[in-house]
């Protein structure tokens, strides 16, 4: 069932990907003709992705863009498998298997990112996440109490590569690299440890290791209605300081996006993602909370999202956008006990010279 789910937005994205590199002869019969098809604009309004996309657009020769995104997830409440559970019933005095559970988690991120076109073949990507994390947490005891970390995340750079372009469709590789900039050894004061000790996977800021993210992009155009579908991975390369690697993680995006005017475009985007548990273990990170836990941090989730992008066209800001997406799961099942999504938006300003 949950397989299924994801199979069929993977298949719908590649779908998506194969018909729009099939070249219709039809369509280039005669010059007139050819020349009434309208070819892919870059400046319009939903020529970029819905802000909640990386990697989504290439630049030409010379230009650069500058783009700041606020990232806010909010996670609640529990789930084993799919089924959402209480963090009460999960606990040991009321026969689950742990003294401590996490009610809701609540991530910030600021991103920075800076594009770079040498070539009309290849544009450079830099992004470097700035990140907030707070966690609560309710014991068998009763209690409550509350962690927190912040600082980078990883930073990620590389290149996108032009597969073709030809009249209103075009298609990219995205080649990009993390590194591990993020911190892995973030420490906060456990209550019911009475005392600072290493905080749980889900808490640190960075994956530890070296990490290769390839993925394929396509983008189309066909009047005021634009679609784009993108496949983006995570592979860990090796194991990081403290013995452990992240799961790797795969995810499929599909979006449509109505241009409503020259300034205003509104999307609508389905994600679906799932990644794996983490192989190895901090030797620093135990306690029984699920979180401390690496076989059962897991899991895959569909997601469906509405943004709006807006394009200065005039006046002292012309060139520049803002754009604001929110999103809910549809779908989630997770190894668990585990947090599952509640929401998640990004709210983003782009400008390019
Ligand atoms: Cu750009």
């Amino acid at each position: 069932m949950k397989k299924s789910f994801l199979l069929s937005i993977l298949f719908t994205s590649l779908a998506l990907n194969s018909t729009a590199g099939d070249y219709d002869p039809a369509k280039a019969i005669s010059l007139d003709e050819h020349d009434t098809l309208e070819a892919f604009d870059h400046t319009r309004v939903d020529a970029h992705a819905p802000i909640g996309v990386m990697g989504d657009h290439l630049h030409h020769e010379g230009e650069m863009m500058l783009s700041y995104r606020y990232m806010r997830m909010d996670m609640r409440p529990n789930f084993v498998g799919s089924d959402e559970v209480t963090a009460q019933s999960q606990l040991r005095p009321n026969g689950g298997n742990f003294m401590i559970m996490p009610t809701d988690m609540q991530t910030e991120m600021h991103m920075v990112g800076l594009m770079y076109a040498p070539s009309d073949e290849v544009t450079l990507s830099f992004m470097l996440p700035i990140i907030d994390k707070t966690m609560d947490h309710i014991t068998a005891a009763g209690t409550n109490f509350t962690t927190a970390t912040n600082g980078i995340g990883d930073f990620k750079f590389g290149g996108l590569v032009k597969l073709y372009e030809q009249e209103n469709v075009k298609g990219h590789l995205n080649l990009m690299i993390s590194a591990p900039t993020g911190s892995v050894q973030e420490t906060g004061f456990v209550a019911p440890a009475g005392q600072v000790i290493r905080l749980p996977y889900p808490m640190q800021l960075g994956s530890g290791t070296w990490d290769f993210r390839p993925g394929v992009t396509f983008l189309g155009q066909n009047g005021n209605f634009s679609w784009g579908s993108q496949l983006l991975g995570t592979v860990r390369l090796g194991e990081n300081n403290e013995n452990y690697s992240l799961g790797d993680d795969i995810t499929a995006n599909i979006w449509g996006a109505l241009k409503l005017s020259d300034s205003v475009s509104t999307s609508l985007r389905l994600s679906g993602t799932s990644w794996g548990d983490i192989d190895g273990r901090d030797p620093l990170i135990a306690g029984p909370v699920p979180t401390a836990d690496p076989s059962i941090q897991g899991g895959e989730r569909i997601d469906l999202f509405y943004g709006v992008n807006y394009l200065f066209t005039n006046g002292a800001l012309k060139g520049h956008r803002l754009a604001v997406e929110a999103g809910k799961p549809l779908y989630q099942d997770l190894d668990g006990p585990r947090l599952g999504m509640d929401w998640m938006m990004t709210v983003g300003w782009q400008k390019a010279w």
